[in-house]
């Protein structure tokens, strides 16, 4: 396994599914799983020791409100650490993000877009290139992803620019 993804909760499910379609579009593997750094703190730490034991070379942590998931993990483990904030409360996502970019210095965690559809997105192409960089298979298919980035905007160009 590549890459672990963890969720704060099953409530965070959405972000998850946009992780792992991304994964898997560049044959990336996974582990997925649901743990909390308040709510399970001991169980946190132990599946960060097994991850590191069976290879895993980034970890993934999603987590809304008072957002500490990641910071913690990054303070358990030497791997790196990619944080993703959700917009789980009332305060829509500022509870989360400060708590998830604002790490005190040593201690890194490289936060991306808030949300599901950008963050989880961005996540897991942070985490694919990590990969890409010892993956000549990946490398190339991340090639082809930014390609057809392109081209998907020249075709909604084409589909939607006006003139008068
Ligand atoms: C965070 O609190 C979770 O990551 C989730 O985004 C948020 C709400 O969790 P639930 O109360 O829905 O389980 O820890």
């Amino acid at each position: 396994m590549d890459v672990l993804i963890f969720l704060g909760s099953a409530s965070d499910m959405e972000v998850g599914e946009e992780i792992v379609s991304t994964l898997e579009r560049f044959g990336v593997s996974y582990d997925l799983r649901i743990t909390s750094a308040h709510r399970t703190p001991e169980k946190t730490r132990s599946l960060v020791r097994a991850a590191e034991e069976n290879g895993a070379k980034v970890i993934i942590c999603c987590a809304g409100l008072s957002a500490h998931l990641a910071g913690m993990v990054a303070a358990e483990s030497l791997l790196p650490v990619i944080g993703v904030p959700l917009a789980a409360g009332p305060l829509h996502g500022w509870d989360a993000l400060m708590s998830t970019v604002n790490m005190p210095g040593g201690v890194p965690v490289a936060t991306v877009s808030l949300g599901s559809k950008a963050g989880g997105k961005n996540g897991a192409l942070l985490a694919v290139r990590i990969i890409a960089l010892t993956d000549r298979i990946v490398a190339e298919k991340l090639r082809e992803y930014k390609v057809e980035l392109a081209l998907s905007v020249e075709e909604s160009d084409r589909k939607f620019s006006k003139h008068s």
